[in-house]
């Protein structure tokens, strides 16, 4: 999911009306003819990473096999004979993951080595970062946990990309994609506390058209029914131990939007490339807005110009935090922040054939905790204190949704939700519109900045 951009951040043309910027991320499956822009050719080849502890591939029961792969395919010929867990994933997937990858560890993503930077500029360094508690990335169990949950993410977006068809209720196909993710990670997220240690990263996101961000179908509300003539942003998020994978794709079943998912996914690859340790945020954004405005796309006999939204950002991730305070704009600004060894960022962009700035819509896609609140809260509502109670259980500051509430059988929080609303504790998520009529997109990854290398962690070879 995106951060919010507000004006003050650097951004040109700041005019927005509406000053609300979160951003979301989808991907979708883009239809076959853009499969030739898998893996992001210009970065990685290299192989950079330096674990080697690469058996990622030989154990990989799917029949459409990860990036990694293909980077580290020296490796695997080497290794094909190597015992392979018997099991395959299941259609839908229930079969958790810790039974297809016996040995407990997990592909790595696509490794890339950092461009040397320019200037000289004067790296952080090791005793910093660790000052700076921004070390977790050395962290073997991390790294591994983080790997562990990307490969989630791509076994339930392959099946939710080979399933999900028009018909189908927005609610059955989030429900059908948490419920894989929570098979995989062998964690129903029942007990208390369980879904703190692994479970849905935030809520899953299924905006269509000009609903470009933030959408989640919500218990007792008029369900939606996908049409063939939807653009969908699937942007869901698979978290353990806190470590959250946030990546997102667009599916579209009408070859009118190809261009559309083209643009704003050699966007997002844009960003992943440009990303590194020492660079200037400002010119990731200004990559990013040059690849995304290089597209039109053609609707009803009509060139539209694909604009990169204004109002929504890509961000750091930090742990049980899915926005970490950095933003990353889609277009030119005068942020001079850099991004440093040891961050987690979410590279994600939205393309819009609408203006390109978002208004709130109705209804509330999330609620997510202040990470900075008290423990304990002082409110004369019982219902608010109980509820406050089960959020620090069951969520911590990660964002959650009505459905995930409801499924752990909480009844009558409305006004217990309401209460810490007004009183700052949690925030509440609107849905994030374009103009009426319009169509978007998003592709997003998540990316570890190593001191070895740029891992894209959700790399897969759909996108
Ligand atoms: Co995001």
């Amino acid at each position: 999911m995106g951060s919010k951009t507000y004006e003050n951040e650097g951004q040109q043309g700041g005019n927005d009306p509406s000053n609300s910027t979160k951003s979301n991320t989808a991907g979708g499956e883009p239809r076959g003819a853009h499969l030739s822009r898998d893996g992001d050719g210009s970065l990685g080849e290299g192989d950079g990473d330096d674990d080697g502890d690469e058996d990622n591939t030989a154990t990989l029961p799917l029949t459409q096999q990860s990036s990694s792969e293909t980077i580290c395919k020296k490796k695997k010929r080497k290794r094909s004979k190597k015992k392979t867990s018997s099991k395959t994933q299941s259609s839908p997937p229930r079969v958790p993951l810790s039974d297809l990858f016996p040995t407990g560890r997990f592909p790595v993503g696509e490794t890339h080595e950092y461009a040397s930077v320019v200037e000289g500029a004067s790296r952080t360094t090791a005793e910093e970062i660790r000052y700076q508690s921004r070390c977790y990335l050395q962290d073997d169990s991390v790294l591994n946990d983080y790997r562990k949950a990307a490969e989630i993410h791509r076994q339930v977006r392959r099946w939710t990309q080979e399933t999900v068809r028009p018909g189908q209720t927005l609610t059955e196909i989030a429900v059908d994609i948490e419920d894989g993710v929570r098979a995989l990670l062998d964690n129903a997220g029942l007990e208390p506390g369980s879904c703190l240690q692994s479970g849905m990263g935030f809520p899953t996101g299924l905006a269509l058209n000009d609903c470009v961000a933030h959408y989640t179908p919500n218990p007792g509300q008029k369900d939606i029914v996908l049409q063939a003539s939807d653009v969908m942003k699937v942007d869901f998020g698979v978290h353990i131990n806190g470590w959250i994978v946030d990546s997102a794709f667009t599916m579209s079943f009408d070859p009118t939007y190809d261009n559309l998912l083209a643009a704003v996914r050699d966007a997002t690859d844009t960003g992943i490339r440009n990303a590194g340790i020492d660079v200037r945020i400002s010119d990731v954004s200004a990559a990013i807005q040059e690849a995304m405005e290089s597209y039109e796309v053609e609707i009803n006999g009509k060139n539209l110009p694909v604009k990169p939204v204004r109002t929504i950002s890509g961000h750091d991730i930090k742990r049980y935090q899915i926005h970490g305070g950095k933003s990353i704009p889609f277009v030119k600004n005068s942020i001079q922040t850099k991004m440093e060894e040891g961050e987690i960022f979410a590279i994600e962009t939205f393309g819009s054939t609408g203006r390109g700035y978002l208004v709130d819509g109705a209804g509330i896609y999330g609620y997510g905790k202040d990470p900075n609140a008290p423990k304990r809260v002082a409110l004369p509502l019982a219902s608010a204190r109980s509820l406050y109670k089960t959020i620090n259980e069951n969520f911590g500051s990660i964002v959650f949704c009505r459905r995930y509430l409801e499924r752990l059988g909480v009844e009558r929080y409305l006004a217990g939700m309401n209460s810490l609303v007004n009183n700052g504790i949690v925030e509440t998520y609107p849905p994030l519109m374009d103009v009426k009529g319009s169509y978007s997109a998003q592709f997003e990854h998540t990316i570890l900045l190593r001191e070895s290398c740029k891992e894209v962690i959700s790399r897969g070879s759909d996108y």
